[in-house]
């Protein structure tokens, strides 16, 4: 055991990240040389409440992970307060934020969860390590991860991302049964945008057994009036089977998204993140967009260049753009 990762996760007693913690712990991600520090961040407990709390779920999910006696895992730190959680964190995985209740407006949503952000942005920078990586799981992940990355001044660009990873996996498995091939078939495809129901999952741009999809896939209509809009509402589609939002598979993508950071991608493939624009794609400067992108394994990544898109697909992009582009003017005042 030579190197150590201390691992920041928020929501800590959540869904979400009650599927990953055992993966993050287990040497799955960061190998078998490697030991674990998690800092796991929730809300504080309100002593005028009544029953099971947060902070209460977190304790029980710490019993668990020490069951677990894996060799990787170092210690686990669990607290309150973002300055804690982030301290010397490599890196830092934002997956708590505040659900959507009936009757909320977007703008609501965007405001509660924007001020989560501003402080947890601060805390980042002033407590996370130099190299910190993070990655913004909570909704609205985009729009969140714009808002601490401008409140965390002195943590760059190039260190944050957000979350489409599983609608990137989402859209591959749905190429591949229509094909009828093995997912691993399905390569170079792109979620484009917001993670929300305008995202583009382009399958203009995707390959399946190394040949254009739209090659193993000739239905068209399919593509345009089945393929997209189902991932584009498959989170709805899940929480209306399930009663509760995608969980296991949260986890997974996001799991697969710091793998992707720590592990170069295959020569002949890219994976989707939501990035910091440096103005690729004509996307303004600054703005989270979600793109296809190549790691090194080091946790760095760079935009795949040089896609072009069809009408349909041009289409797509400037609705998802044009959505972003309202939400970052909803935060305005949260950007520091
Ligand atoms: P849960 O409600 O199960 O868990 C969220 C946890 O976050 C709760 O335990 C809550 O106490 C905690 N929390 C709230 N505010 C916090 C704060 N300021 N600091 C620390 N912890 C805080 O939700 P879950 O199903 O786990 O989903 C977590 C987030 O992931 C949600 O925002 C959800 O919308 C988002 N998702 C994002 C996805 C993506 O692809 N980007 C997909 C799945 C998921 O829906």
């Amino acid at each position: 055991m030579t190197k150590t990762v201390r691992v920041a996760v928020t929501g800590a007693a959540g869904q979400v990240t009650y599927g990953m913690l055992a993966r993050l712990a287990s040497g799955e991600v960061f190998g078998p040389e490697t030991q674990v520090i998690l800092q796991l961040l929730e809300i504080p407990k309100d002593p005028s409440r009544q029953g099971l709390q947060a902070m209460d779920i977190l304790e029980g999910v710490v019993m668990e992970l020490d069951d677990c006696s894996f060799p990787t895992l170092k210690d686990v730190v669990i607290t309150d307060d973002p300055m804690k959680a982030f301290d010397g964190a490599n890196f830092a995985l934002l997956v708590g934020s505040f659900p959507r209740k009936q009757g909320m407006e977007r703008k609501d949503l965007l405001d509660i969860n924007g001020k989560i952000f501003v402080g947890q942005g601060k805390a980042l920078a002033a407590r996370a390590a130099k190299d910190v990586r993070v990655v913004v799981v909570g909704n609205p992940c985009n729009t969140n991860c714009l808002v601490a990355y401008n409140n965390a001044k002195g943590i760059p660009a190039e260190q944050w991302s957000a979350l489409t990873r599983l609608d990137h996996n989402r859209a591959r498995t749905a190429l591949a049964k229509k094909a009828g091939v093995p997912n691993a078939d399905v390569t170079r495809m792109t979620i484009w945008g917001n993670h929300s129901n305008t995202q583009y999952p382009d399958f203009t741009n995707a390959k399946i057994n190394g040949k254009p999809a739209t090659e193993a896939i000739t239905d068209r209509a399919w593509l345009e009036g089945t393929f997209v809009p189902m991932i584009q509402k498959r989170g709805a589609a899940v929480i209306e089977k399930r009663g509760s939002s995608s969980a296991m598979s949260a986890a997974n993508g996001t799991i697969d998204h710091v793998k992707g950071l720590v592990t170069a991608t295959p020569a002949d493939d890219w994976v989707s993140m939501a990035v910091v624009s440096k103005g690729e794609y004509g996307v303004p400067v600054g703005m989270v967009f979600g793109y296809p992108c190549k790691t090194d394994g080091k946790g760095n990544y760079t935009v795949v260049e040089g896609l072009s898109l069809d009408a349909f697909g041009k289409g797509k992009f400037d609705a998802t753009l044009k959505e972003l582009t309202e939400e970052r003017e909803s935060v305005k005042a949260l950007l520091g």
